[in-house]
């Protein structure tokens, strides 16, 4: 880095334009005059970053120095969203930086514009980490996330005659400001080969010979791992954590071998290869490919991690702290490798005996499920992981076979120890990743009440009832500081005047609120910021998007990615409906809420009857549009590319939150925290993390609708037929008669038939029981609507009442139920003194 900065003294506006310039003449070599847009930015994302530095040293040097026990967070995804707003909040250098770039002619906020997030996840899986992150610095805790460092993150999507078109999401192509490379520190991982006896076997003796147990892996190819860091810094303290992310380049013998055959070529396609396993983000959310790089990529970070951690939690120190230094926490499924490869690790290269680093490797793992579907549990077929990590898949056989053994001896019957075993033998040969994360793991978490309830009584039932003390639930969370302070500023402000500033860091306080929502002048500036909420996201829509929107109207939102459980087309069947209404003269326009319905969602590339829905969608937005009887009263809004920086923007102008997903699919949402804590009210089922929301705002401050899980069950037992209920409700017959009539398609029939056939035959998440459910809550919410001021008072008791749905709250959890890592606050250490 250029000169040395002076951290020590307060940056003053001109103190700080002076590191800027110095980073855009020197660092990035442009002058002023000939700066581009993005330049400046770099720059200034530089100039901040300066100012994280110490605090993460401090932070490493506390740390490193102790006998402090830190969270490893293995996490296949972190949708991290925009960093340089986040990075001025915890430097407490917004208005700093402001002032000083007003001095140059420049403006804060059109710099800011110019950052591309980096879409390192497909949604809350991905984000959900990033928000961990956040508070686990912001709580002085040890941590460190690890993933992957993608060269292309989630799509980016746009619509082709209204139809979802992906384009590579090259967020590296101008610089990336926030990472640190540090390619001397690479790790290397191998993959494929064979596994034989390691010489003097038997011998079992410390200091790495091969124990009793080992064997020797000798991988067919190898490749580097290089580590970029990412520093995250806490709010409101000096602790500056690490986000570590490993990206793929080839070692030098994988080309040189190639190379000095003579085939250059070869050399360079190897490379390639390689450097292909951190290329791309797979955009499957919630239901894996199976496909062998996402395979090679789970290992690759999750061997680089675990190389990683080990050196950071042990130094040169005894194995055997190795629980009382480190504790991993996986995130799904993606990185449950890691627990064949921590014995890999122990029994082959450390030597340790099988069972002792058995009781090391389970006290040393946690797994969070996030999932109630069953085609989103990991499976790998025997074949590819024997082609691919032959030694791991030995591990795997021998973890199965004692955990069966033990089954049978404590009088388990064969049909369960079929069922429980980690190889599934129908239709093929695989490893339950689910399976051997639980019998790996010393905790399992749900993510949601209602789903960790779940998990126990279906999902891992059979390993609940064997281990009911291993389960517990740790409820989801968002962080504050993304989604209300630098989301919201208008109510953060509100917020401020009204409880006091502590709420950022301890979200409980929001409580302080619930004694304002009589007062008729909180009411009106709560209401004041929702209508300036809602014109700054028609600003932005217009020009971003082209689309001409009203303020004065219900703002009805439902972003997520387009999945069926979630049941988009439950609300594409209620605008259809209203417009098929005043079609029909049935409904006066003038008695139609003027209404809003913001779609945000991108489908996964390959997933037909979710991009079948997105083109409904336009298909029925353009033909509203189209008709003069709807004008000012109904309207859909569906910008393309729906990501963390334009939720923030479409979350705090929103009134009604839409998380209608068929009860028991819904793990737990967080989204729908978000619209709760940032005064939406949600029209819900009784699904996921809703079930608390509920229960926390109040019934009254809730649309809830719809079958519950067990009601769901009990249909789909009894054999539900979607056809009856089409025929029974002339409202709903005519709402999907109207999409097969090609009203919405220039009248060609065919263009939504696949939708159309799927609800009358299959819906297999019960889209058309739920229907007049669903319409009744709605016309609740227009009715609530009528009245701003109770609709305000709602409103303001789901921000008071949704403190719980802190981040910083899981993560005391997971603390208090599953990690047992104390905080430890960063003392300096006057590095630059
Ligand atoms: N798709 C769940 O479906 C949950 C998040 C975070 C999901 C969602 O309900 O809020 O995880 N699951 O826990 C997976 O990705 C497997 C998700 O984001």
């Amino acid at each position: 880095m250029g000169r040395v900065t002076d951290t020590h003294a307060a940056p003053t506006p001109s103190s700080f334009a002076e590191e800027f310039l110095d980073e855009l003449h020197f660092e990035l070599g442009v002058s002023r005059e000939t700066a581009s847009p993005t330049d400046l930015y770099v720059a200034l994302a530089r100039a901040v970053r300066r100012h994280l530095v110490e605090g993460w040293f401090d932070t490493l040097s506390t740390q490193l120095g102790g006998d402090s026990k830190f969270v490893a967070y293995l996490s296949a995804e972190y949708l991290l969203g925009r960093q340089l707003e986040n990075a001025l909040l915890a430097t407490g250098l917004t208005e700093v930086a402001r002032d000083a770039l007003d001095g140059l002619g420049l403006s804060l906020d059109e710099l800011s514009e110019q950052e591309v997030e980096p879409g390192l996840g497909n949604g809350g899986l991905g984000r959900l980490a990033a928000c961990f992150i956040d508070s686990l610095a912001t709580m002085d805790v040890p941590a460190v996330g690890y993933g992957i460092r993608y060269e292309y993150g989630i799509f980016r999507q746009t619509f082709v005659d209204g139809r979802q078109v992906e384009q590579a999401d090259d967020w590296l192509a101008l610089g990336s400001p926030w990472e640190i490379p540090h390619p001397e520190m690479a790790v290397t991982v191998g993959f494929g080969g064979h596994t034989e006896e390691p010489a003097g076997t038997g011998e079992g003796t410390a200091d790495g010979a091969p124990g009793p147990d080992a064997r020797q892996w000798v991988p067919g190819w190898t490749v580097e791992a290089v580590p970029y860091n990412y520093l995250v810094p806490g709010y409101g303290t000096r602790n500056v954590n690490t986000l570590r992310l490993w990206s793929a380049r080839a070692t030098k013998a994988f080309n040189l071998e190639i190379f000095n055959s003579g085939d250059y070529e070869a050399a360079v396609r190897g490379q390639t290869y390689a450097e292909n396993i951190s290329k791309v983000l797979y955009p499957e959310d919630s239901t894996p490919q199976g496909k062998e790089l996402r395979l090679q990529q789970q290992y690759f970070f999750v061997a680089a991690s675990l190389a990683d951690t080990i050196a950071r939690a042990l130094g040169d120190g005894d194995l055997h702290a190795l629980p009382d230094r480190v504790v991993f926490q996986l995130n799904d499924t993606h990185p449950v490798i890691a627990i064949p490869e921590m014995m890999r690790l122990l029994v082959d290269v450390h030597g340790l005996g099988w069972d002792e680093a058995w009781d090391l490797t389970r006290r040393s793992f946690n797994y969070t499920c996030h999932t109630l579907l069953p085609e989103a549990l990991e499976i790998w077929s025997v074949d590819l992981l024997g082609r691919l990590l032959p030694r791991h898949l030995e591990i795997i056989y021998r973890i199965n076979e004692e955990f069966l053994a033990s089954l049978r001896d404590s009088g388990g019957n064969e049909l369960q120890v079929r069922r429980m075993s980690i190889i599934q033998e129908q239709p093929e040969r695989a490893v339950r990743m689910a399976y051997l994360a639980t019998v790996g793991s010393t905790k399992v978490n749900g993510v949601a009440a209602l789903h960790s309830q779940l998990l126990r009584d279906a999902v891992l039932h059979d390993f609940s009832d064997l281990w009911p003390e291993k389960f517990t639930n740790v409820t989801n969370g968002i962080t504050p500081r993304r989604f209300v302070r630098l989301a919201n500023p208008g109510l953060s402000a509100l917020l401020d005047e009204t409880v006091g500033t502590g709420w950022v860091k301890d979200l409980d306080q929001l409580r302080g609120l619930e004694a304002h929502a009589e007062d008729p002048e909180f009411r009106r500036g709560f209401r004041d910021v929702k209508a300036a909420n809602k014109q700054r996201l028609v600003d932005l829509l217009a020009t971003r998007d082209g689309l001409h929107l009203p303020t004065d109207a219900l703002y009805d939102v439902m972003v997520k990615r387009l999945h069926e459980y979630k049941r988009q087309m439950l609300k594409v069947l209620h605008v259809v409906t209203l417009y098929d209404q005043v079609r029909s003269g049935a409904l006066d326009p003038a008695d139609v809420t003027p209404r809003v319905v913001v779609f945000g969602a991108k489908a996964a590339p390959g997933y037909r009857m979710a991009k079948d829905i997105i083109a409904l969608v336009n298909a029925v937005a353009a033909t509203i549009d189209a008709d003069p009887a709807l004008a000012g009263r109904l309207q859909i809004a569906f910008p393309a590319n729906y990501n963390v920086t334009l939720a923030e923007k479409l979350i705090p102008a929103a009134d009604l939150s839409e998380q209608i997903s068929l009860a028991g699919k819904e793990a737990s949402g967080t989204g729908n925290m978000k619209f709760a804590l940032n005064g939406a009210l949600t029209i819900g089922t009784l699904d996921g993390a809703n079930v608390e929301i509920r229960d926390l705002v109040g019934d009254d401050n809730f649309f809830l609708f719809g079958m519950t899980e067990p009601e769901a069950e009990a249909l789909g037992q009894a054999g539900y037929d979607p056809g009856s209920f089409y025929e029974q409700d002339p409202a709903l017959k005519s709402a999907i008669d109207l999409i097969a009539s090609g009203a919405f398609s220039h009248g060609d029939p065919t263009a939504f038939e696949s939708i159309v056939s799927d609800l009358l035959w299959k819906d297999r998440f019960m889209v058309l029981a739920d229907y007049r459910a669903y319409l009744d809550a709605q016309s609740r919410v227009e009715a609530a609507y009528a009245d701003p001021d109770a609709w305000t008072r709602s409103a303001i008791l789901n921000v008071a009442r949704s403190g719980f749905f802190s981040s910083d709250r899981s993560i005391r959890d997971y603390l208090d139920r599953i990690w047992h890592a104390p905080a430890v606050p960063a003392r300096s250490n006057g590095l630059r003194d």
